[in-house]
């Protein structure tokens, strides 16, 4: 297999999460997303996904946008090991976690987002890192509440196994420190990520042990 991925971009994190959970050795095709190269723009990219944006799963003539369609596609032809519960409720709360996270808050703080913010709605810096977190915190407060009724045993945000959910939190949770957002309100979801990172798929994963990172 073949990922379209970015050190930074935390949807591409994701997947590789995904990937080294189910033991899948895949090659990586960095792009580079930083201007002035902005290569999710280029004519070449766009033939791959015209939605300019990675990561983007190629499994022999299969091409798989989006981060959770790629992970729902690993986990429909790798079963094992399983980041979806078996019974239906538990299926919908950990995608409910995992959207959350993916949908509400991730789409908010994207780069794209974030460059609009700058040119042309001429937000300063301190206006683009105060809409950043402030989109973080909404979303945090709200699955820090959840997880006290979710998990398990204080390690993962759904029982006491790795899910969807968790392969979602971690980036999202890298990111949020990375811009140096306040995390310290939301104990439960820094208890969960600081477990989840130890773990090596997670590990491998991170955006400093990527090829491309620089
Ligand atoms: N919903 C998409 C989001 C993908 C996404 O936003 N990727 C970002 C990096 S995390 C990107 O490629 N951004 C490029 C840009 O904003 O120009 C997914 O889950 O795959």
């Amino acid at each position: 297999m073949k990922l379209y991925t970015y050190f930074r971009s935390s949807a591409a994190f994701r997947a590789r999460i995904a990937l080294n959970l189910k033991g899948i050795a895949y090659e990586s095709a960095a792009v580079d997303l930083r201007a002035p190269t902005s290569a999710q723009r280029s004519a070449q990219y766009l033939a791959v996904n015209p939605e300019g944006l990675v990561p983007v799963l190629v499994d022999g003539a299969r091409v798989i946008r989006q981060s959770l369609a790629i992970i729902e596609y690993l986990e429909e032809v790798h079963p094992a090991p399983a980041l979806l519960p078996a019974e239906p409720d538990a299926r919908a709360q950990v995608r409910a976690l995992a959207y959350a996270i993916a949908c509400d808050i991730h789409p908010l703080n994207n780069l794209r987002v974030l460059n609009y913010l700058r040119a042309p709605l001429g937000c300063d810096a301190a206006g683009v890192d105060g809409w950043y977190a402030h989109w973080i915190a909404r979303g945090f407060a709200a699955l820090e509440a959840e997880v006290a009724a979710t998990s398990g045993d204080g390690r993962h945000m759904y029982g006491a196994a790795v899910t969807l959910a968790d392969v979602c939190l971690v980036p999202q949770m890298y990111n949020a420190q990375r811009m140096k957002c306040d995390v310290a309100p939301y104990p439960r979801l820094c208890a969960i990520a600081a477990h989840l990172q130890r773990l090596p798929a997670f590990a491998r994963a991170v955006p400093e042990a990527q090829p491309d990172a620089c």
